[in-house]
């Protein structure tokens, strides 16, 4: 198979918000007076705004009025957007830049495919956005990983079958989207989080992308 597109996660693979992410959240989380725990936001990676509100409610107990919902889904975004604010090319995690300059050279097509409705903002941010031929984030979609949706819409903006085509994943429901999409996953991270992709690699850092990419 001659694979022609990498298809890559934001959060998690080519940058690190959740720690912007589980900020916001935590403040938030004094309106109800719950204290989010960092395992609680480990759970929250790859997981849409609204679905990570109603799973912090549920495990704080409180049973928000949908006025309150949307309240608080403005405010947390509010927050997050304050604090991605400052963001700069330096906060793209190691290897990334290298690794996307040779798959660019190999010829690969390149998209993102993320929940985050900021996505655009931080690829600005980040200096990432030239080395994208296409974005699909989460206004593009309407159902969330591990629903295949947000990668299905990659690979038909590519003009691609999605068997062409390589996901880089840091969330199990994320390599299950991609698998789903009968794409292959590449797993950035650990092997027990990560046991359906078909490879896994712990980060970027001196990976050789013509060695990866063969399946
Ligand atoms: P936003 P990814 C995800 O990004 C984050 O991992 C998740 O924590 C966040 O809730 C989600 O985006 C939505 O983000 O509030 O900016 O729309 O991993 O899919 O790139
Ligand atoms: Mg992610």
């Amino acid at each position: 198979m001659i694979y022609k597109a990498c298809l890559f996660d934001l959060d998690g693979v080519l940058v690190d918000t959740a720690i912007y992410h589980f900020q916001a959240w935590k403040n938030l989380g004094k309106q109800f007076a719950y204290e989010l725990t960092e395992e609680q936001n480990e759970q929250l990676k790859g997981v849409s705004r609204v679905e990570s509100l109603n799973k912090i409610l549920n495990w704080a107990n409180y049973s928000a009025t949908q006025e309150e919902k949307n309240t608080w889904l403005i405010e947390k975004n509010e927050e997050y957007l304050r604090l991605i604010s400052n963001m700069n090319p330096s906060e793209i995690l190691p290897g990334v830049l290298d690794f996307l300059q040779q798959i660019k050279s190999l010829g690969y097509k390149i998209a993102l495919g993320s929940a985050s409705k900021n996505a655009e903002i931080i690829l600005e941010k980040t200096g990432l956005m030239p080395w994208f031929d296409l974005i699909i984030d989460g206004n593009k979609v309407s159902k969330s990983k591990p629903d295949p949706e947000v990668f299905l819409k990659g690979a038909e903006g590519l003009g691609l079958q999605p068997e062409v085509c390589i996901v880089f994943e840091d969330a199990q429901a994320g390599v299950e989207a991609a698998k789903a999409g009968n794409m292959k996953a590449i797993g950035i991270g650990e092997p027990e989080t990560l046991s359906l992709a078909d490879k896994i690699i712990p980060n970027f850092i001196g990976v050789k992308a013509a060695e990866l990419l063969q399946f």
